[in-house]
């Protein structure tokens, strides 16, 4: 691929981080959203793929660029889901991650040792142009186990508490790299650069 220029249309810094590192190795220019002083907007889709279609065509509007979006989340089938979509607003708008990952624990707390299976999901567009009738779409799944103990440092939002029994510990005690290579994040974004070398 030569050089490409997209705007990363997130705001969120640890996916920010993630996505820039793993594109390093392609020949993509990433200019995050907020370099660009593009405001972020309302998710008001009610699954992760019309949010991530939202934010990547607000972003490729104001900027006249072609935009890549995540939208992502954790799920709980005891939960029915949640938080799911609501992830980011798990404890009400404009929650910290703290405040959201506290929410969870206590909601874990009641569910028997055997129903705490969680999933990381995440979806990956690219729109070429705000008006993109065929955006690029990729999707992955992690899956672990919801723990009420937060263990480990790196990574960001719910990965303290998302424990991995293949690696005995959570996505927080991974190095970056081993993360980017296990996560709903990479594999959707490997997914989606497949996609974009057969276009570039
Ligand atoms: P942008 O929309 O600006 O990208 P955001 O944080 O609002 O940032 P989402 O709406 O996609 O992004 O919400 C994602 C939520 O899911 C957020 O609360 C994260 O903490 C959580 N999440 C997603 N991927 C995660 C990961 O790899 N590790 C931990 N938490 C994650």
């Amino acid at each position: 691929m030569s050089e490409h220029r997209i705007v990363l249309a997130s705001n969120n810094p640890g996916k920010v981080r993630e996505i820039s590192e793993m594109l390093s190795r392609e020949s993509i220019e990433i200019i995050s959203q907020s370099e660009l002083k593009v405001p972020e907007i309302e998710e008001t889709g009610l699954s992760f793929v019309e949010n991530a279609i939202l934010k990547a065509r607000n972003a490729s509007r104001l900027t006249g660029l072609p935009a890549i979006a995540d939208d992502s989340g954790i799920e709980l089938p005891a939960l029915n889901g949640r938080p799911g979509i609501y992830s980011a607003r798990y404890a009400g708008e404009g929650a910290t991650d703290e405040a959201n990952l506290k929410k969870l624990i206590e909601d874990i707390r009641p569910l028997p040792e055997n129903q705490r299976e969680a999933q990381f999901v995440c979806v990956m567009v690219y729109m070429r142009h705000a008006e993109d009738p065929v955006p690029l779409i990729a999707q992955g799944i992690w899956q672990g186990i919801a723990v009420t103990e937060p263990r480990g440092e790196n990574g960001f939002g719910y990965d303290p508490i998302f424990y991995l029994p293949d690696n005995l510990c959570t996505s927080a005690e991974l190095s970056p790299e081993h993360k980017n290579n296990l996560s709903h994040r990479g594999k959707a974004l490997r997914r989606l650069v497949n996609l974009l070398k057969l276009e570039f």
